[in-house]
Formats: C-alpha cells, sequence, structure tokens
C-alpha cells in the first residue's frame, strides 16, 4: 500500500519503475488535483480498509454478518444505474472508422472537452492507481491497464472485476505496456464541503475511447460499465480494435464447459443481447443425467489461435456484475450459492434482518423493505423495491460451478459458438450453421425483441449483430469482414461450429414452447453430439435443424407437436423477415463484405425454392 498526499505540485515518487506509467499518474494529478494519490496493491488489507471507509463514507451499507458475511450494500443516485449508450463515443481519427452503430466525435475536439472537464475534478478525493490484467497474470492471452479513479467503490470493484495489484503492476513493468484508463465521478469537492453517498455528474456523462491511442476516459459517473472500465470499456470496445489489428476476437461471451456422462468435454461459447439469460446459462445445472456444466466465464471471451491452430477462449474477467432482480434458486442456484458472502450489492433493497431482496429472488416479498432510494417499501407498492439494473459484484472463484481450468492462462480449445435472441417466433430452438461464413451471416443477423430490461419499446424488433451493438469499438462491416478473415486463418475443421438458439419461441396462445433454463441442457448435448458427427439434423433454408426424434426428452414433458413447432422452419415466415435483414444491412453501405450479400441472396433463394 502507497498512498501520499498530492498537494499542489509536491508529489512524492511514484512506486514504480515503469516510466510511462509514473509519468501518466504524474500528469494526470496534476490535472485532476487529487487530494492524495493511493497505488492500489490488491491485498486483502486494502480491500477492507477500502470498504470500511465506503461504509464510513455512508457509500456502503455492510449487511447481517449472519446473512451474508463480508457483504455491502451500495445505493446510486438515481441518475447513475446504468450504461449510457448515448453518451459512450469511439473517437477514431475518421467518422468512417467508428461506423453507423457508434457515436463518433473528432478526437482533438473531444481531448479539449475531457480536459477541461477533468481540469481539477478529482479535489478533495483520493485518486486510486488500479493496475489490472485482463486474464490470468502472465498469460499471452491476456492485457494489462491501468484505471486512475477518484471512487472508491470503483477501486473495490476492480479488486473483484479483475486480477488488481501489485502482480499485475510486476507484469505492466515487465511487458511496459498498458491500456490508460481515466476516471472520474466528476464531483470535486471544495474545502470542508460535506460529500454524498454517491458522488456522480448527474447531467454530463462521458465514456470516451480513443482506438488509436487505445485510451478511456470516463467522467459523471460511478456505475457498472461505465466506470468498471476493464469490462465494456477495455476488454470489447478497446480489445475489438486491438484484437482486428493483431488476428483474434474480443467477444460478448460466455463461455462454458460441457462434460458427457461419458467423460467427453466441449468449450463452448456464446453471445446473447441482455435479458436473454446469458449468466444463467454460463452457469446452468443440466436436468439431463450424468452431464455437467461448468463455467469458465458469463460475459467476455477473448479468442486467440493456438499452435495446433484451433481458437482457445479465456475469460479476461475475475468477477460477476450481474443483474439480481430474477435470479434465484430456480433460475440460477449456482449464482445464489456464489452470492451468500463477500459480495457487493448495488441497488437491490435492504432486509429488516440485514440481507438483500430483488423482484424474483422469492415468490413473496417480505413484509417490509428498504428499497433502492432508501425509503420504506411494502407489498403492493407500485414501484420496484430493487432497481431492475440491481446488480451483484462477487468473485467468479465463489460460483460453485467454476471449472477448475476457468483461469487457464492457454484458455480452452473452442468446439461451438452460440448466437441467439429473444424471438417469440419464426426462429427454431435451435439451428447449425452451414458453415463459417455462414455462421458469420447468422451472427450478423441476430435479433432480438426489446425487454423491459431496457430502455424504450417492448418487444420491438432489434438487431443486435454478435451482441456487439453497444461494444464494437470500430466499424461493424469491418468487424463482419475480421470474423470471416479469422475463418480463413485456419483450416474449416479447426473452426468451431456455429449455432443459433431460441429459448423463447411461442405457441398460438402466448405461451413459451420450451421450458428453457436446466432443460437448455438438451439443445447443449445435441450441440455436442454434432461436433462428434453423432446427431442426425435436417437439412433447412435456414440452417440445420434437429430432427424430432434427435433431440433428447426423455423426462421431459412436451408433445410430438409441441416439439415440432419448436422446430419448424415457415419459409413465408422467413420471407417476411427478409425486408428487415435488407435495412439491418443498407446500414453499412458498400463496406458491408460480399461474402454477406451473397449469403443474403442465398437465403432468399432457398427459401423461394423451399
Ligand atoms: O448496467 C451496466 O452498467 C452494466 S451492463 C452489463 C453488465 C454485466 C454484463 N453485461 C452487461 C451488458 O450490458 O451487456
Ligand atoms: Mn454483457
Amino acid at each position: 500500500m502507497h498512498t501520499t498526499e498530492a498537494t499542489g505540485s509536491k508529489q512524492s515518487a511514484a512506486p514504480t519503475s515503469c516510466k510511462a506509467l509514473a509519468k501518466w499518474v504524474s500528469d494526470v494529478a496534476a490535472m485532476t488535483e487529487p487530494a492524495a494519490v493511493h497505488w492500489c496493491d490488491g491485498s486483502s488489507e486494502e480491500y477492507e480498509r477500502i470498504c470500511a471507509e465506503l461504509v464510513e463514507s455512508g457509500t456502503f451499507t455492510p449487511l447481517s454478518p449472519e446473512r451474508r458475511p463480508g457483504s455491502f450494500l451500495a445505493r446510486s443516485d438515481p441518475s447513475d444505474v446504468a450504461r449510457v449508450e448515448d453518451r459512450t463515443f469511439i473517437c477514431s481519427e475518421r467518422e468512417d472508422e467508428a461506423g453507423p452503430t457508434n457515436n463518433w466525435r473528432d478526437p482533438a475536439e473531444m481531448r479539449a472537452t475531457l480536459t477541461e472537464l477533468f481540469t481539477g475534478s478529482m479535489a478533495g478525493r483520493t485518486m486510486y492507481v488500479v493496475p489490472f490484467s485482463m486474464g490470468p497474470i502472465g498469460s499471452d492471452k491476456s492485457h494489462l491497464g491501468v484505471q486512475l479513479t477518484d471512487s472508491p467503490y470503483v477501486a473495490a470493484s476492480m479488486r473483484i472485476m479483475t486480477r488488481m495489484g501489485s502482480q499485475a503492476l510486476a507484469e505492466i513493468e515487465r511487458r511496459d505496456a498498458f491500456v490508460p484508463c481515466l476516471h472520474s465521478v466528476g464531483a470535486p469537492l471544495a474545502d470542508g464541503q460535506e460529500d454524498v453517498s454517491w458522488p456522480c455528474d448527474a447531467d454530463n456523462k462521458w465514456i470516451v475511447h480513443f482506438p488509436a491511442s487505445r485510451e478511456i476516459w470516463s467522467y459523471g459517473s460511478g456505475y457498472g460499465g461505465n466506470a468498471l472500465l476493464g469490462k465494456k470499456c477495455f476488454a470489447l470496445r478497446i480489445a475489438s480494435v486491438m484484437a482486428r489489428e493483431e488476428g483474434w476476437l474480443a467477444e460478448h461471451m460466455l463461455i462454458l464447459k460441457l462434460t458427457s456422462p461419458e467423460g467427453k468435454v466441449k468449450y463452448v461459447t456464446g453471445a446473447f443481447p441482455s435479458a436473454c439469460g446469458k449468466t444463467n446459462l454460463a452457469m446452468l445445472v443440466p436436468t439431463l443425467p450424468g452431464w455437467k456444466v461448468e463455467t469458465i466465464g458469463d460475459d467476455i471471451a477473448w479468442m486467440k489461435f493456438g499452435e495446433d491452430g484451433r481458437l482457445y477462449a479465456i475469460n479476461p474477467e475475475a468477477g460477476f456484475f450481474g443483474v439480481a432482480p430474477g435470479t434465484n434458486e430456480r433460475t440460477n442456484p449456482n449464482a445464489m450459492k456464489t452470492l451468500r458472502d463477500q459480495t457487493i450489492f448495488t441497488n437491490c433493497a435492504l432486509t429488516d434482518d440485514g440481507d438483500v431482496w430483488w423482484e424474483g429472488m422469492t415468490e413473496q416479498p417480505p413484509a417490509h423493505l428498504i428499497d433502492w432510494h432508501g425509503n420504506d417499501w411494502t407489498p403492493g407498492s407500485d414501484v420496484p423495491a430493487a432497481h431492475p439494473n440491481a446488480r451483484f459484484t462477487v468473485s467468479a472463484a465463489q460460483n460453485p460451478a467454476a471449472a477448475p481450468e476457468w483461469q487457464d492462462p492457454r484458455g480452452v480449445p473452442i468446439d461451438a459458438i452460440l448466437f441467439g435472441g429473444r424471438r417469440e417466433g419464426v426462429v427454431p430452438l435451435v439451428r447449425e450453421a452451414f458453415d463459417w461464413e455462414h455462421g458469420v451471416f447468422l451472427g450478423s443477423i441476430m435479433s432480438s425483441e426489446t425487454t423491459a430490461a431496457a430502455a424504450g419499446a417492448v418487444g420491438k424488433l432489434r438487431h443486435d449483430p454478435f451482441a456487439m451493438l453497444p461494444f464494437c469499438g470500430y466499424h461493424m462491416a469491418d468487424y463482419f469482414a475480421h470474423w470471416l478473415e479469422i475463418g480463413g486463418a485456419t483450416d474449416a475443421a479447426k473452426l468451431p461450429r456455429i449455432y443459433y438458439v431460441n429459448w423463447f419461441r411461442k405457441d398460438a396462445e402466448g405461451r413459451f414452447l420450451w421450458p428453457g433454463y436446466g432443460e437448455n441442457s438438451r439443445v447443449l448435448e445435441w450441440i455436442c453430439r454434432r461436433c462428434d458427427d453423432e446427431a442426425d439434423a435436417r437439412e433447412t433454408p435456414i440452417g440445420l435443424v434437429p430432427t424430432v426424434e434427435a433431440l433428447n426428452t426423455e423426462g421431459l414433458s412436451i408433445d410430438r407437436e409441441q416439439l415440432e413447432q419448436l422446430l419448424a422452419v415457415d419459409p413465408q415466415a422467413w420471407s417476411k423477415e427478409l425486408p428487415a435483414i435488407h435495412q439491418h444491412f443498407a446500414r453499412f453501405g458498400a463496406r458491408l463484405p460480399q461474402q454477406l450479400r451473397d449469403q443474403l441472396a442465398r437465403l432468399e433463394q432457398r427459401l423461394k425454392e423451399a
């Protein structure tokens, strides 16, 4: 632990041999004028001290040591509850490099704007220097960052979400490389000014990426993806740019390990838009006897080629920042076990016995709660007790379903990639792509019906290619081209097979046709057997769909008609999808790869002939 007062120009020497880092920290301190600078070592003593300070300042409410040991509840400012996509910018040198799906600003103008905002922004606060590794320390698949932040909540959260502290700093010094991640809540304190429990700049948030120099600047928010800069900002937006330049993939994907009763292992990644059950799938408890699912990661996968020509994935994160509402013993029993202790909860409700609660945790809510605003709450209230985007921050090591190799620096060889979305109709339970190029086409046309979890109209179809719409750090059409190039970089037989799943198809009465959750293991089983050429499929215009007999439904109360509906491919209904796909592709103009135009033309042709 190393803390120094940093008043005026008097700064003591930085405890690092990395000159670039020492200079950057010194320059930022001179600009932001913090009262002190603290270099994080990542120790448990340091974490406990920061948590104690957060309790002292009113940011953290300690939970009952009996009910939820070592855990805390934070309530954010009501203006600071989620990622702010409209305030997120990709400042590439040229606007066309950011593409139509990103907000772009001229980098020089943006630097000027930010420099003004950051000048004096940390006054009265401690600036934490947070060295971190995305991925296991020392892995050739890992990348390093340093976050400078004036939020102790962020410093504590970064210790859970990344490998943070002295070991990461030593690795930064060894490689002499790091991604600079600058963060301020944008609430300087004047002499004697009393702090609030969740400082932020309510109406002035900026989440800014400079892909050319691989830098992140975030101002005004202390929440989640806006503030824990290792996650969406680094591991997806900046890393997607690095991956393109260096020939790998930085993806918004879970990673799971599937083991058959015979002990055959398959590693699967999966990209799903929000509110499609990604964390639940990563921690799934199979209903199929003898099958096992273990977690490698629940949100982000970095995939690089191994010497054998296969794609190996690591989870660059070390923790889960998961949505609490809807998580319960049925939807995700492993998450409930993971959260038993040592967890930071944000915007959940507080029970009278010092525990947390959220909508969907139990069928009946407790008789009295303190809601996420800090007000009394009783059942029947017309507002939810927990914010719909309430979160838990917890170490991935606490997950009882963590695969033993979840931190293997070599990563795990990927057998299958899933894409998916929430579709009431048209899209079958599962289909296999004909080949890599067709799989890239399926990823590029991913779509999902919006839910109440996202702002805007519910049930509206939104294209979210590869679930990367808010996270791709460059032109989405170039990103498609990069996926196609990856497919050409190795033998086709060594590439993962690609699947498209939809757990959400409904019957004419609006009832879900598929029970989901643990029963999704039946779909994983079919995929696993397909990878070994052991399961039947029928060719349809949209891909290879299981025959009714090929899906293992033993012990499942589902009739044949229901199954047929789940697996049905209706060419007429699919033809009605085509104008929306054309419209979606038209956004990318001439930059859209020809292979994807051809894929769409071939789909149209197959539908016509069906
Ligand atoms: O609301 C936020 O700031 C978090 S968003 C998030 C968090 C964990 C995993 N995924 C996401 C997402 O938006 O995809
Ligand atoms: Mn995510």
